[in-house]
């Protein structure tokens, strides 16, 4: 599987095939979205198959579902499962407190409420996401559409008041569309550059009606698998 990759996507899959050694016969399993955990879920569906391992898998997203039925994982709901081992997903930016931003996919939503539901979130990136500081990707905010420029005008007076280095804020956009989400809303990026407290800003945001959450991880993952160009790993915890 890993033959003729271009060396970022062999650190993915570098990562996403140690992240797949943890899962075990029977486990119930997150499946997170985007490039690196769609590696994730062809290499456990090659494990699915060829060691016909019976697991069920609760995906983050509509795009993450229809891949793991195409590589064979059985799909359930996170209320079918209940609960959930482990759940393993990419990230946009990582600290060395292991927080993180999500949510460049458009996912972090269900990416949060999945992760939360797991005893444990496993993270695997490349060395490109780890930051100092988190706040270099733009935060994404997710907001339903009813008044979303009143929520975003909110937003943007709560940081005035918060300890971030930028105070940009724009509508995510499928072309000339606003982006809509799985669960059918609007996403607000906000262009912080350096979140000082990562914690704060994560609370006070989810204050706002008509936030329905932010793409601020803080305290819900348990280990990142940083994948190499070479194919070694690394791992923090
Ligand atoms: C999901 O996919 C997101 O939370 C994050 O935005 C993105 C990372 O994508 P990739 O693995 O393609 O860099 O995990």
């Amino acid at each position: 599987m890993a033959a003729d990759l271009s060396p970022i996507d062999k650190a993915k899959f570098a990562a996403a095939r140690c992240a797949v050694d943890l899962i075990e016969d029977g486990m119930r399993v997150g499946l997170g979205t985007g490039s690196t955990a769609a590696w994730m879920v062809r290499c456990l569906g090659e494990r699915v198959r060829e060691e016909n391992l019976k697991l069920i898998g609760v995906p983050t997203s509509t795009r993450t579902a229809d891949l793991a039925r195409q590589v064979g994982i059985e799909v359930v709901t996170l209320d079918e499962a209940k609960w959930l081992d482990i759940t393993i997903d990419g990230a946009d930016e990582f600290d060395p407190d292991l927080n993180l931003i999500k949510g460049g996919g458009g996912a972090h939503l269900m990416e949060k409420i999945v992760a939360t539901a797991s005893d444990q979130m496993v993270v695997i990136t490349d060395a490109s996401k780890e930051v100092n500081h988190l706040g270099a990707f733009p935060l994404p905010v997710e907001v339903v559409p009813f008044g979303w420029q009143v929520t975003r005008a909110l937003i943007e007076e709560l940081l005035d008041s918060m300890d971030v280095l930028g105070r940009q804020t724009s509508l995510r956009l499928n072309g000339e569309q606003p982006f809509i989400t799985d669960e059918g809303n609007y996403i607000v990026d906000l262009h912080l550059n350096r979140i000082g407290n990562p914690r704060q800003l994560a609370l006070v945001l989810n204050q706002i009606p008509g936030v329905v959450e932010n793409g601020l991880f803080i305290d819900i993952c348990d280990k990142v698998i940083i994948g190499g160009t070479d194919g070694k790993v690394e791992i923090r915890d």
